[in-house]
C-alpha cells in the first residue's frame, strides 16, 4: 500500500490528524495497536478512572457540529464518557473506514532515494508513504517496575494502564495498590469500598487537591455551547489550555498569612486543577511554594484522623512540581477501618511472593496487586518503534537513548525528513490541557503538508541549528521554574535508567501558537524544503 500519510495512533490526535489531511485529500491511513478507538482513554479502564481536565474543554473544538452535538454530564468527566466522546467523534466523521485496529507499527524507515517512509506493521506487512506521523500520545508506555519475583504472583495483577474490559470484583479480596500518583489516588478511594482489605504502598506522597465534580446544569450547558466561539478562543491562547486563570495575579509572599489562608481556602472549595494559578509565583518561588504547600498539608492533618498516618501522607517536595493530582476522598479513605497505609520509601518492596509481597520490614499477603506505577513518558512511546531517518539513524541513536532529545517545536526531527510528532517532546503537551494542544498541532501539520503540496516542496526537514535553539530555549524556560528541581516523570526519573531531561515547553500553549504560527508565516523557517 502506497500512502500520502501514515498516522500511527487512534486517540486524540491519530483521529483528528486522520481526518485533517483526509478533508485536504491525501491518502491517509491510521493504525491502531488496540482493537478499536481512544488510545489511553481505551486502555485505562481502573477504577475511578476521570480526566482533571473540565469536560467542557476535554473535546475537540474545530468543529460547531461536535460541539452542539455532544454533551457532557459532569464537571470531570469518567473514562467511559471520553471514551464514548471520541466513538461519537469516529462515528460522526466516518473516521473507521480509514482505520487499521490490532495492527501495531514496529518500524518506520526513511528511504532516502525514493524520498518515502517504510513502514512496518507487527503481522509482517510493508506500507510506504510520503509523510509519517505519530501520534501515540505521551503517557501511553506503562511502567511496571522490575520487581523481584514479579512473575510468581499467583493472584490477579493489573497495571491502571492496561485494565482488562471486564469488571475486576475486588469484593472480599485483599488488595494492595502500588504507587500513589494520579492513577492511584483515583482509584484507591473506589476499590476501598469494594475490598476487603486495601493496602496502600506509597514511596512519595503526592499534593492532592479536590476536584468538587459535580453533575452540570442543562442551562449551563447551554450557555456554553451558545458561547462556545468565545471558550475556543480564550483557550487556545490561554496559559495551559485551560478556562481558569491565575485568581491572584500576585506573589503569594505579598500577602498576609491570614489573607493567604482565605485565598487557598476558596480555591481549595472551587476544586479542580486551578489550586495551582492561587497566585502566580507558586512554580517560580519556593518560599511562595511553600505557602501552598503547607496549607495542603493543613488539611491532610485536618481530614486524616490518626496523626502517624496523616504524617506519612505528607509531601515535601515543591507543590506541582510533580503534576498536581485531584481526588475525590483521598485523604478520606485512609479514615476507613479496611485501609492501611505503607510506607514503602522507609521499608522499600523487596520481592513479589506467590502470595503477595515482601517488603524490608514485613510481609503482606494479597489477592490482587494493582500497579499504578506509571509510564515511561514522552519518549518511551515513540521508542517502542524502531523509527529510522537518514543513513538509517534511529531516533534512539539520534537523541542518544534520551540523553540528548531534541527536537524543533517538538513537532519535526533533524535527520528525519517528512515526518511529524503530534505532543513530541519539548511541545506543551502535558503541561497543558493535552486536546487543545493536540488540535494545534494537527492543524499546523495539516497546513503545513497542504503548503508542500501548493508549493511542490518534495521533503521539508528541520535544520540541526533550528533544532539547538529550540532545545536550549525549552530548557532555559523549565530552568526557571521549580519543574527541574523535583524528580518526576516529567524529568525521567520515574524510569530506572532513563536519562534525566525535562522535555516539556513551558512557555504556555498561547505564546507556544503564535511561535509556530510565525515559524509558518515565514515560509517555515527553521525547515529546509527541497
Ligand atoms: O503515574 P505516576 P500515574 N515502588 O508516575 C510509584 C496522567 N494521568 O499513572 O513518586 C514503589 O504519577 C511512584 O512513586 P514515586 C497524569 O498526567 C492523568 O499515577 O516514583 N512505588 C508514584 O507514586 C499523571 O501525572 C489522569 O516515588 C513506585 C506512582 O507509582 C500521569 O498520567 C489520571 C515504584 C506512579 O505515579 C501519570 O500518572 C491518571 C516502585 N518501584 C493519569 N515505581 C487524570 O487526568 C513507581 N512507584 C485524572
Amino acid at each position: 500500500m502506497n500512502l500520502d500519510a501514515v498516522v500511527v495512533g487512534a486517540g486524540f490526535s491519530g483521529l483528528y490528524m486522520l481526518f485533517r489531511l483526509r478533508e485536504a485529500g491525501f491518502s491517509t491511513r491510521a493504525f491502531e495497536a488496540a482493537a478499536d478507538v481512544g488510545g489511553v482513554w481505551y486502555a485505562n479502564r481502573y477504577p475511578g478512572a476521570r480526566c482533571d481536565s473540565e469536560s467542557i474543554i476535554y473535546n475537540y473544538t474545530f468543529s460547531d457540529e461536535l460541539i452542539q452535538e455532544w454533551t457532557w454530564n459532569s464537571r470531570f468527566p469518567e473514562q467511559a464518557e471520553i471514551l464514548s466522546y471520541l466513538n461519537f467523534v469516529a462515528d460522526k466523521l466516518d473516521l473507521r473506514r480509514d482505520i487499521q485496529f490490532n495492527t501495531r507499527i514496529t518500524s518506520a524507515h526513511y528511504d532516502e532515494v525514493n524520498n518515502r517512509w517504510k513502514i512496518l506493521t507487527e503481522d509482517g506487512v510493508t506500507l510506504t508513504a510520503k509523510y509519517f506521523i505519530t501520534g501515540v500520545g505521551c503517557l501511553s508506555a506503562s511502567n511496571i517496575p522490575n520487581f523481584k519475583g514479579l512473575d510468581r504472583f499467583e493472584g490477579e495483577a493489573y497495571h491502571t494502564g492496561h485494565w482488562p474490559h471486564e469488571k475486576v470484583d475486588f469484593s472480599g479480596k485483599r488488595v494492595g495498590v502500588i504507587g500513589t500518583g494520579s492513577s492511584g489516588i483515583q482509584a484507591i478511594p473506589v476499590i476501598a469500598q469494594e475490598a476487603k482489605h486495601l493496602t496502600v504502598f506509597q514511596r512519595t506522597p503526592a499534593f492532592s487537591t479536590p476536584a468538587k465534580n459535580y453533575r452540570y446544569d442543562p442551562d449551563f450547558i447551554l450557555q456554553t455551547k451558545a458561547n462556545y466561539n468565545e471558550i475556543k478562543e480564550q483557550i487556545r491562547w490561554s496559559k495551559m489550555g485551560y478556562l481558569h486563570t491565575v485568581v491572584n495575579d500576585r506573589s503569594a509572599l505579598e500577602d498576609t498569612p491570614e489573607e493567604r489562608h482565605l485565598a487557598y481556602e476558596k480555591v481549595w472549595e472551587r476544586g479542580g486543577l486551578g489550586f495551582s494559578q492561587t497566585y502566580n509565583d507558586l512554580l517560580v518561588n519556593g518560599e511562595a511554594n511553600e505557602t501552598a504547600s503547607e496549607f495542603i498539608r493543613s488539611k491532610i492533618d485536618e481530614i486524616v484522623k490518626d496523626p502517624k498516618v496523616a504524617e506519612k501522607l505528607k509531601p515535601s517536595y515543591y507543590y506541582s512540581a510533580k503534576r498536581p493530582v485531584l481526588d475525590t476522598n483521598y485523604y478520606e479513605t485512609f479514615n476507613r477501618e479496611n485501609v492501611t497505609l505503607a510506607d514503602v520509601k522507609s521499608a522499600p518492596i523487596l520481592e513479589i511472593t506467590p502470595n503477595g509481597l515482601r517488603t524490608s520490614e514485613t510481609e503482606y499477603e494479597l489477592d490482587v496487586i494493582v500497579f499504578a506505577t506509571g509510564y515511561d513518558a514522552m519518549t518511551g512511546p515513540l521508542f517502542k518503534i524502531d523509527i529510522r531517518g537518514k543513513d538509517g539513524v534511529s531516533l534512539k541513536e539520534k537523541w542518544a537513548n534520551g540523553t540528548q532529545t531534541r527536537t524543533y517545536l517538538g513537532i519535526a526531527n533533524a535527520g528525519f525528513p517528512n515526518m511529524f510528532m503530534i505532543t513530541g517532546p519539548e511541545s506543551p503537551s502535558v503541561l497543558s490541557n493535552v486536546p487543545v494542544s493536540i488540535e494545534q498541532h494537527v492543524e499546523w501539520i495539516g497546513d503545513c503538508i497542504e503548503y508542500l503540496r501548493e508549493h511542490e516542496v518534495e521533503t521539508i526537514e528541520a535544520k540541526a541549528e533550528a533544532e539547538e535553539a529550540w532545545s536550549k530555549h525549552c530548557k532555559e524556560l523549565a530552568d526557571s521554574t521549580l519543574l527541574t528541581k523535583v524528580d518526576s516523570w516529567y524529568t525521567g526519573a520515574n524510569i530506572k535508567d532513563k536519562p534525566r531531561g525535562f522535555l516539556i515547553y513551558v512557555g504556555g500553549v498561547g505564546e507556544y501558537r503564535k511561535i509556530c504560527d510565525k515559524v509558518a508565516a515565514k515560509g517555515y523557517e527553521g525547515f529546509s524544503l527541497i
